[in-house]
């Protein structure tokens, strides 16, 4: 290797030409990587309309499996809670509940009411969850903005004849 001499060799001396050389190196192989990756992820999408619940407009599906099952506030309502994407994501998330009343059968009709809430914060978003029937005993909730990470709360007020509410947790990171 040839002697520096002058500004280049204190260049050289603090790393800076071998960190060029080897980022000129790196950069390339992660474009390709890069790229592969994503034929990857669209390949996945594309298959994912096999998993039966797929949507993809959304490129998300729900698991087969409910992530949370718990029982509403006042015991009406027993409560299945999947997202997509799942787990749910710092970002737009959508949530599909299967309801069903203590008898086991599905809880149709309710009117409910979506906030997510940021219990250490005390803030919720403000974009507003859509939520509609799918029937029966389904309801799919949209527009969920989990917008920055940490523990969110899904509060729910579920309306009929009488009303109800729960606010599962969410970790989102
Ligand atoms: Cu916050």
């Amino acid at each position: 290797m040839p002697a520096l001499s002058g500004p280049l060799r204190q260049y050289a001396a603090a790393g800076a030409l071998e960190g060029c050389a080897a980022g000129c190196y790196v950069q390339p192989m992660n474009v390709r990587s890069y790229a592969r990756a994503l034929a990857v992820g669209l390949l996945v999408s594309a298959l994912g309309g096999c998993g039966g619940d797929a949507d993809a407009s959304a490129g998300a599906t729900f698991s087969a499996e409910p992530q949370q099952v718990l029982t509403s506030d006042q015991g009406r309502l027993h409560i299945e809670i999947r997202s997509a994407p799942h787990p749910a994501v710092r970002g737009v998330n959508r949530f599909r509940l299967y309801l069903t009343d203590p008898a086991g059968a599905p809880a149709d009709g309710l009117a409910i009411a979506v906030q997510p809430w940021m219990p250490a914060h005390g803030h919720g978003t403000s974009v507003v969850p859509q939520t509609m029937a799918l029937g029966p005993g389904q309801y799919e909730i949209d527009q969920v903005y989990f917008y920055m990470a940490g523990d969110w709360q899904l509060r729910m007020t579920f309306s009929a004849a009488e009303t109800d509410s729960a606010a599962p947790s969410f970790d989102i990171r």
